[in-house]
């Protein structure tokens, strides 16, 4: 039985935000039934059409700025969790939006980057974003235009701190996976990396395929809080 001292690491995907209003990719009517993911989340697409790139990012980005856009239970309950949990606690969220950090979480990473922040690729640096991007948007660090982009991980991209990420998988005792339907890699690789050595749990709303030791089903907001109380009461 996994203690509070123990390594945790909890992965979440676009499910978790469901409730707070935002898309995700793969139900029906999700983000990828509306647009072709190769054409607007791929370096290629973006060398090709920067301009439908980035309406497309300014169109979500512009969507979470938007105030009904709030955490919801699910992502309470996590910083919750945090705050009482003794061993050693990572939050990976394949999420681009802010909605972990405005809930509380601190020992987080966006393993897939945020839609809030641009970056240059003329000189690299990264720059708070909340209005629009587009090629004429020019860096506040060196001042040259044509090279803002979100600074999201696309495909064929290597995701963040992965480094940090394997780390936290050898020594974690207890993963959790919730609202993501593992279809995107490196991620949904990593409840079979620790199987065998780690307690596997996946909180979604249906079952994603994916092996897990236990499987608890439902709205994130019902489920999420329920699993976190499982945990904290004993
Ligand atoms: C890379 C960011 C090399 C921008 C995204 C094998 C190994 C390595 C790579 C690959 C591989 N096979 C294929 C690849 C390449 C590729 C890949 O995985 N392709 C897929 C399509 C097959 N991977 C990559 O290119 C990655 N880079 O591999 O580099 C490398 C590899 C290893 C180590 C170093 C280097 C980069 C992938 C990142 C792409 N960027 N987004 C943006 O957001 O626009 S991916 C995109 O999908 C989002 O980040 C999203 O979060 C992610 C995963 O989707 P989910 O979050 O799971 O969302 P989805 O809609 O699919 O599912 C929602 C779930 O929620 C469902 O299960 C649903 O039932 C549930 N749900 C719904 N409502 C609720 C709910 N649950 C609870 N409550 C509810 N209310």
């Amino acid at each position: 039985m996994t203690g509070l001292d123990d390594g945790l690491v909890v992965l979440t995907g676009a499910g978790i935000s469901r409730e707070s209003g935002l898309a995700t990719f793969r139900d029906p009517g999700g983000v990828w039934s509306q647009v072709r993911l190769e054409d607007v989340a791929t370096p290629e697409a973006f060398a090709r059409d920067p301009g439908r790139v980035h309406a497309f990012y300014n169109a979500r980005r512009r969507q979470l700025a938007d105030p009904a856009i709030a955490p919801n239970a699910a992502h309470r309950a996590l910083a919750e969790l945090e705050r009482v949990w003794r061993g050693p606690f990572l939050l990976v969220t394949q999420n681009v939006d802010d909605l972990h950090e405005r809930a509380g979480s601190v020992a987080l990473l966006h393993m897939h980057g945020r839609l809030r922040v641009s970056r240059c690729i003329h000189c690299g640096t990264t720059h708070g974003a909340d209005t629009d991007l587009s090629v004429r948007t020019a860096c506040p660090g060196c001042g040259r235009t044509g090279g803002m982009r979100p600074d999201v991980v696309w495909f064929g991209e290597m995701p963040r701190e992965m480094e940090r990420i394997e780390a936290a998988l050898d020594r974690c005792r207890l993963f959790v996976a919730i609202g993501t339907s593992g279809s995107v890699y490196p991620a949904a690789g990593f409840a079979a990396q620790v199987r065998g050595r780690a307690r596997t749990v996946e909180l979604n709303l249906e079952p994603s395929g994916g092996r897990f030791d236990e499987g608890r089903y439902g709205p994130a907001t019902g489920v999420v809080p329920e699993w976190v109380e499982s945990l904290t009461r004993r």
